[in-house]
């Protein structure tokens, strides 16, 4: 029985709107995080448990993917970072009690707020085929039982292993390693949901698919252009370091169909200044685009660096870079020549006058970085905008020297990490050989499914099993009614969990659900206490310790319930040795080391506190390991999101109190919208064109060229400063809005950031 997602808790949505704030942080994030902490917590765990976080001794905080600095605070974190601890270390528990109580039919009648809220997962829980309700089983049993399903399939790419980015190096690379002994490369992960157009922009361009610089290089940079990201509340530390850049001189850019308070000014809850001062203005230089105008904003760019050139040669590019590095030049330029002035301004909405401040203060800085997020990389041509990002700072040799580079800035804290240790459906030869040769076996060559293939797949009834490491697949996937469909066709699906959530109640003909310890919990193995690692945003290795005694007794760990499956799943096939992984995780770094570039000594490497640096050809030496050798220029073509007469585009984004589909409460304090989530931010001059009042109640409807009709009831409408044209309503209500195949070229990526839709009253 397809049972819809509820389509609000009218009791928790009741929206209230105010004014939207222009400063973020200060002593209004102190007491929030406070109240949140203790809530969950109780006063004297949330404070033992807030002061290890982020320290040399303590665990990586589960939130972003943001780099810690020099531990020079005692409180390193920040209110989401707080709130991403509270919410794993609760003392909330739900065991089989609470599963008897409420049957599945129950739960998919809940919000997703309510399924999170309820607690931390104790028991392993099996949902049988025809049951009415989940029921406890040994790990014995429950693993006993994915070995067989697993076994039984008739080819091994009938099964897909799906990564969330909090999953640790060492858990990582145990986990890729079953999937590939088992015969498959079908990894998908949430990057491919995520940053995976930076990695594809990245890779063809400067030959590696993750950032250049480091926060020293943010420090010393004198513009930073920050474009389609809200660090406010997606990366609230790397306001404190916007700060210190500010404070050195750096002139800071936001690029935005909405003025994020974030960017506006910051009161750093560290500072005096911030606490009750007025904390620092961040943003110099504001600009409105359109949503999808970026590719236009670069194009012109680079047009008036390369006129300006042109008037004063030898004063505007970096010649002897480009001559010396870089391919592929002379069909930019001409390109770019070719840009028209109305086609930029149809794009971006932006006055000529603003484009051209911007060139000058681009013409004026010798260091630049650029950073960016989810509002560059979830469009249809987001890595066509991404390469001209790289354009832009090639032509000023803005790669691979300090204060200057590209930042694409991660979400989950250990995303970067896991695609490292090669959770990748399309992974190299060089690491699959490398792999091989480690373990003595041939690992299968063939591409495997990412995240949108996999929901095909399901649908076409290719796969048998789903195997999740974490995250809500069903509730952060596009099209929702589709995914969920696709969910169900499955003979099984397995959710290794921290927290339950939507994609416990849409399942396979059965499912499991395995709880697991998180980066806050004590684990301890046979060779006793562990450490994990991860990998920021910025290529940085270090240790996270987990502290707090664990939610129930018999959890298992992430590696050790890969371990243990292995062992039971791969039979005269395997030439891993589990029990070792399982019993000491240094044991799983020595292979790592031997396998992975840049890991080697990896045991003694992260006793350094801080942690370790990976390679980064560009940055280190300007070496760019792409297919020409050197770093590329490219042709792209001039493109922007078409919108028909009478329909808005749609970007889904967060709130401030959520972390992707886990809902820590129904505020977003900064944007003046409390009390519920169910609401679309629409520009007043839009809503008075449509007809529609602030507070009324809108349908939005999507139209995609397949004529499918997807609809998301009952929004409540909120007149906001967006762009003209521009709404926004928070993800991952609105997933069912975005069709499955409407996805970036190249990376493959869900437009989230541009659905176009119509209202209905
Ligand atoms: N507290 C908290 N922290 C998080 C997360 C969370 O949910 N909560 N999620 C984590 C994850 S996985 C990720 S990927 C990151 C996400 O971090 P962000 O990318 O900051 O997240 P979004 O809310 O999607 O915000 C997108 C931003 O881009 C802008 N934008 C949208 N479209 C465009 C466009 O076409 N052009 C331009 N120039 N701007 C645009 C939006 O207005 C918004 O400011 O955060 C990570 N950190
Ligand atoms: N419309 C729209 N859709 C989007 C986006 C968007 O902007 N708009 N953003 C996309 C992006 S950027 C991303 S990254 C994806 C996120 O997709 P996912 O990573 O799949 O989703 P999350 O909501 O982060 O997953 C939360 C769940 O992870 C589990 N969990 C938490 N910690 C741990 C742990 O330590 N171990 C294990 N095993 N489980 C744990 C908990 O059970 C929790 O319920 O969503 C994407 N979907
Ligand atoms: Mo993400």
């Amino acid at each position: 029985m397809a049972r819809k997602a509820p389509v609000t808790d009218p009791a928790q949505d009741a929206p209230k709107t105010g004014e939207p704030q222009h400063a973020a942080a200060g002593l209004p994030a102190l007491k929030h995080t406070t109240q949140i902490a203790a809530a969950q917590m109780g006063l004297p765990r949330a404070v033992k448990t807030l002061l290890k976080l982020n320290q040399p001794d303590g665990f990586d905080c589960p939130g972003c993917a943001w780099p810690e600095p020099d531990h020079t605070h005692t409180a390193e974190f920040c209110e989401n970072g707080a709130k991403a601890v509270a919410e794993e270390a609760t003392l909330r528990r739900i065991g089989p009690e609470f599963f008897a109580e409420h049957s599945v039919a129950d739960l998919a009648e809940r919000s997703g707020y309510w399924l999170g809220q309820q607690g931390r997962l104790t028991t392993p829980m099996l949902l049988d085929e025809g049951a009415t309700h989940y029921t406890p089983l040994s790990w014995d049993d429950a693993l006993q039982l994915v070995a067989e399903e697993l076994q039984a399939m008739e080819t091994p790419d009938q099964a897909v292993f799906y990564t969330s980015g909090r999953t640790s190096n060492e858990a990582a690379f145990a986990y890729q390693l079953l999937a590939r002994q088992l015969g498959t490369n079908n990894l998908p992960d949430c990057s491919n949901m995520c940053h995976e157009s930076s990695g594809s922009a990245l890779v063809e361009t400067l030959g590696v698919g993750k950032g250049s610089v480091s926060l020293k290089d943010l420090y010393q940079a004198d513009l930073i252009i920050v474009a389609g990201q809200n660090p406010g509340t997606n990366h609230p530390r790397m306001l404190s370091a916007l700060e210190r850049a500010k404070r050195a001189g750096a002139t800071i850019v936001s690029v935005n169909p909405l003025p994020e308070a974030g960017l506006e000014r910051f009161k750093n809850p560290q500072n005096a200044r911030g606490l009750v001062g007025g904390g620092t203005k961040l943003t110099d230089l504001f600009l409105q685009i359109r949503l999808g105008g970026d590719l236009a904003l670069f194009r012109a760019l680079n047009l008036l660096l390369l006129e300006a050139e042109e008037k004063a040669p030898g004063t505007v590019l970096d010649r002897a870079f480009i001559e010396q590095h870089c391919a592929g030049f002379e069909e930019f330029a001409a390109e770019a020549k070719s840009t028209d002035w109305a086609e930029v301004r149809a794009a971006t909405g932006l006055p000529d006058s603003q484009i051209q401040e911007l060139a000058e203060l681009v013409r004026k800085s010798e260091k630049i970085i650029v950073c960016w997020a989810m509002g560059l990389t979830q469009h249809k041509h987001s890595v066509p905008t991404i390469r001209e990002v790289v354009n832009f700072l090639l032509l000023r040799g803005n790669v691979g020297r300090p204060g200057a580079g590209v930042c694409p800035v991660r979400g989950h804290s250990n995303v970067q990490g896991d695609r490292t240790m090669g959770i990748f459906e399309r992974p190299s030869a060089a690491f699959l050989d490398a792999l091989g040769k480690e373990f003595h076996f041939e690992p299968p060559r063939e591409h495997g499914m990412d995240v949108v293939q996999s929901i095909r797949g399901m649908r076409d009834g290719k796969v048998r099993v789903f195997f999740a490491m974490g995250g809500n697949f069903v509730a952060a996937s596009p099209d929702t009614e589709v995914t969920e469909a696709a969910m169900r066709t499955c003979r099984l699906t397995v959710h290794v969990s921290t927290k339950l959530n939507r994609s416990h109640v849409v399942t396979g003909a059965r499912a499991l659900i395995l709880p697991t310890l998180g980066r806050t919990d004590l684990d301890r193995q046979a060779s006793g206490p562990q450490q994990v690692t991860v990998e920021d945003s910025m290529g940085i290795v270090h240790a996270s310790r987990g502290a707090l005694k664990p939610p129930a007794p018999d959890l298992l760990s992430e590696v050790a319930i890969v371990c243990r499956l292995a062992r039971r799943t791969l039979g005269p096939k395997n030439t891993v040795p589990w029990e070792d992984f399982n019993a000491s995780y240094s044991n799983i770094r020595d292979r790592i080391a031997r396998v992975i570039p840049g890991f080697d000594d990896y045991n003694a490497k992260i006793r350094t506190p801080g942690g370790f640096a990976l390679p980064h050809a560009p940055r280190d030496n300007r070496s760019f390991p792409t297919t020409t050798g050197k770093a590329n220029f490219t042709v792209n073509a001039m493109t922007a999101p078409e919108v028909p007469e009478g329909r808005l585009l749609l970007q889904t984004l967060r709130s401030h109190d959520q972390y992707n589909t886990t809902i820590y409460g129904l505020d977003d304090r900064y944007r003046g919208i409390t009390g519920g989530r169910r609401v679309v931010l629409l520009n007043a001059e839009d809503a008075a064109e449509f007809g529609v009042a602030e507070g009324e109640f809108v349908d939005l409807v999507s139209e995609w060229q397949d004529g499918v009709e997807r609809r998301a009831p009952r929004f409540r409408v909120v007149l906001y400063p967006t762009t003209r044209g521009c709404a926004a309503a928070y993800y991952p209500e609105t997933n069912v809005l975005v069709p499955l195949d409407s996805t970036a070229e190249t990376s493959n990526t869900p437009t989230s950031k541009s659905v176009v839709i119509r209202l209905e009253k």
